[in-house]
């Protein structure tokens, strides 16, 4: 069991869960806040990829020998599985691809590229990642859209009137943040949804930092397209999802072209391959596939709910502990107020990068920079922050570690 009668995570047992968790730096304990780049590893889940290379390591759906069927079905099942864990219809509305980032950009080629023009708008939000900010300001110049943002206030919240203003008639998508990996605002996606298609825009939600968190139900929020990674929610690397709902998945082109992704090619023409195969050219990520499968019955047999609430309250109580300093600074909705787990800050005297290697020396692990939201940055009038961010084995007591080793910094450069 890992949940207590409380509703609590019994967080010492599913630390065993990670071996990772054991390392010691100098006799010192790693105290590991940086999840919301990565998340560790379960044991079953590094077992998935082993047993794969161990006992059948084959292509997927080249050989009719025993090894490549079982590699198939074990690779298609992962679909299924994934499907299932965010409320989608099937294994033809899940894309597996190498990350969130390509996702958006899978969506941004074989979406945008065609459908977009002069006149079209793409909405964003101030808050939003890189990997979308970016990549619809590329597919916008090449096809002479505009590109728009929804305002982000002072706690870090989506302005929702502007909102109202800026999905109008012009918008064609709007691409947005489920829980901002800066902030840790949680957006209410499905009004947001609801605003793109009242005006007939389509809406993607970038999921990176929900679908690890909290449950997610990709048919409630009703988006049309909606990505996230396997890092960053117990599995490996090398993997992520694209969900599409299937009339649109149907009604664009492929984003690469190669094996796999062919029905029937000729010297003259090639017709492509049934969903979700079309988008998946080439060799895939099977074993990571596989073991981002095994991640998700990790995850549901802790629990979504349990999960969200764990995080939650670890960020509440990061915030309790910064609020015994004048001198930190935090960014994000404020104390009280419910929050994805993870919480930026900033330290008064000691730059976030100077502090992020201060702490390491403690062996506590947290990211320091833009988090590759840079024009959020320059919004918040800061270069840089730090920031810790938890997972489902992260305890209070690890984030009095992290206020200590700050304390310590702060003593340094007095
Ligand atoms: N954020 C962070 O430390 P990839 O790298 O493709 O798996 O995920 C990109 C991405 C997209 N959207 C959001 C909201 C994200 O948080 C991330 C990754 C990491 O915050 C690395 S910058």
């Amino acid at each position: 069991m890992t949940v207590r009668e409380s509703g609590a995570l019994d967080v010492e047992r599913i630390r065993e869960d990670f071996p990772v968790l054991d390392r010691e730096f100098d006799g010192t304990q790693l105290v590991y806040l940086d999840n919301a780049a990565t998340t560790q590893t379960p044991n079953r889940v590094i077992d998935a990829i082993g047993d794969y290379y161990r006992e059948y390591n084959a292509n997927v759906h080249r050989g009719l020998h025993q090894l490549s069927q079982e590699a198939s079905i074990a690779y298609e099942e992962a679909h299924d599985r994934v499907a299932e864990f965010i409320g989608a219809a099937g294994r033809e509305e899940i894309v597996f691809t190498k990350n969130t980032t390509e996702s958006e950009n899978l969506v941004a080629y074989a979406w945008g590229l065609r459908e977009l023009g002069p006149g079209d708008t793409v909405v964003l939000t101030e808050m939003e990642h890189h990997a979308s900010l970016v990549t619809w300001q590329q597919i916008a110049e090449r096809t002479g859209a505009d590109v728009a943002y929804i305002r982000v206030d002072q706690d870090g919240y989506l302005d929702m009137d502007h909102a109202r203003e800026v999905i109008d008639d012009d918008t064609a998508m709007l691409s947005a943040l489920h829980v901002s990996n800066t902030l840790g605002t949680i957006n209410p996606v499905a009004d947001l949804v609801d605003l793109a298609h009242d005006r007939d825009a389509l809406a993607f939600i970038d999921g990176a930092q929900a679908v690890p968190n909290r449950p997610v139900d990709v048919e409630a929020i009703d988006a049309d397209f909606y990505a996230f990674s396997g890092h960053k929610m117990a599995g490996p690397t090398g993997i992520g999802v694209l969900y599409g709902k299937q009339h649109l998945l149907d009604s664009m082109e492929p984003f690469l072209y190669g094996g796999d992704m062919i029905e029937k090619v000729t010297f003259e023409e090639s017709r492509w391959n049934e969903l979700p195969w079309k988008f998946e050219a080439g060799t895939p990520s099977i074993a990571q596939g596989i073991a981002l499968a095994e991640a998700c019955d990790y995850l549901d047999e802790i629990g979504m709910e349990a999960i969200a609430r764990h995080e939650n309250e670890l960020a509440q109580y990061t915030l309790e502990r910064f609020a015994e300093f004048d001198d930190i600074e935090t960014f994000g909705p404020p104390a009280g107020e419910e929050r994805g787990g993870l919480v930026s800050f900033n330290l008064d005297s000691v730059h976030a990068h100077d502090l992020s290697s201060i702490l390491n020396d403690y062996a506590v692990a947290i990211r320091a920079g833009d988090h590759c939201t840079q024009p959020l940055h320059d919004k918040l009038g800061v270069a840089a922050t730090a920031r810790a961010s938890f997972y489902v084995y992260n305890t209070r007591e690890e984030i009095d570690v992290l206020v200590e080793a700050i304390d310590d910094a702060r003593q340094l450069f007095a």
